[in-house]
């Protein structure tokens, strides 16, 4: 990890504690379940301290950035919770430099994850659910299946994202669901 402490001032200029704490504990999580499973340790962190990294910012900005780089109208007209992750790849690229595809991805898809998730994909998409400081229903469930089967987690933490989303009468993105068809029907 080239510059650590820069990297680390520059994302918590952009967050409050709460979420910066959350930051800490995903780019941990992240490193452990990477090694656990066999992805790139120094990725993981690293995609962990960058995944939340507009998390805070004003939609307006990031509605600005999104538009310019044409992303789709779906994801323009759907749940703004949704643009922190693609507005984060982006902004992460151009103002920081981070140039590894497979880091953009991870940062891309940490909350609707895809179909065909790489292995960092599932390792940051996982750990942003079971990091210490996260509290939910069934976070126990998920962070015990992350012991053994990283799918199986996964499968679990996205079945739990979609089914809160129905009781909350939210939409559900289309990518969100595919991500979850994949794994289950990968199932053995
Ligand atoms: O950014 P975090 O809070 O750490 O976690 P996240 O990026 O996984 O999720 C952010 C929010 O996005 C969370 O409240 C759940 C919501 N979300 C995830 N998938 C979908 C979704 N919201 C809608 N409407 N549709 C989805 O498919
Ligand atoms: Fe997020
Ligand atoms: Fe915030
Ligand atoms: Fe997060």
């Amino acid at each position: 990890l080239v510059d650590r402490e820069a990297l680390l001032a520059k994302v918590r200029a952009q967050m409050h504690d709460k979420r910066y704490r959350h930051t800490l504990g995903v780019a941990e999580s992240a490193r452990r379940l990477a090694e656990r499973f066999g992805a790139d340790p120094d990725k993981a962190e690293l995609a962990g301290y960058l995944h939340d990294y507009c998390k805070c910012w004003p939609v307006e900005k990031m509605r600005d950035i999104l538009v310019r780089h044409d992303m789709p109208r779906e994801l323009l007209e759907g749940e703004k919770e949704l643009w922190h992750a693609f507005a984060g790849a982006i902004v992460i690229q151009t103002e920081l430099g981070v140039s590894d595809p497979e880091i953009l991805q991870a940062v891309r898809y940490h909350t609707t994850g895809r179909p065909g998730m790489s292995l960092l994909e599932k390792v940051v998409c996982v750990a942003d659910y079971i990091e210490p400081n996260r509290d939910f229903p069934g976070v126990e469930m998920i962070r015990a299946l992350a012991e053994q089967d990283l799918d199986e987690a996964l499968a679990c933490a996205l079945g739990g994202t979609i089914q809160h989303l129905i009781e909350k009468r939210k939409t559900v993105y289309p990518l969100t669901l595919l991500a979850y068809n994949d794994l289950v029907s990968r199932r053995d």
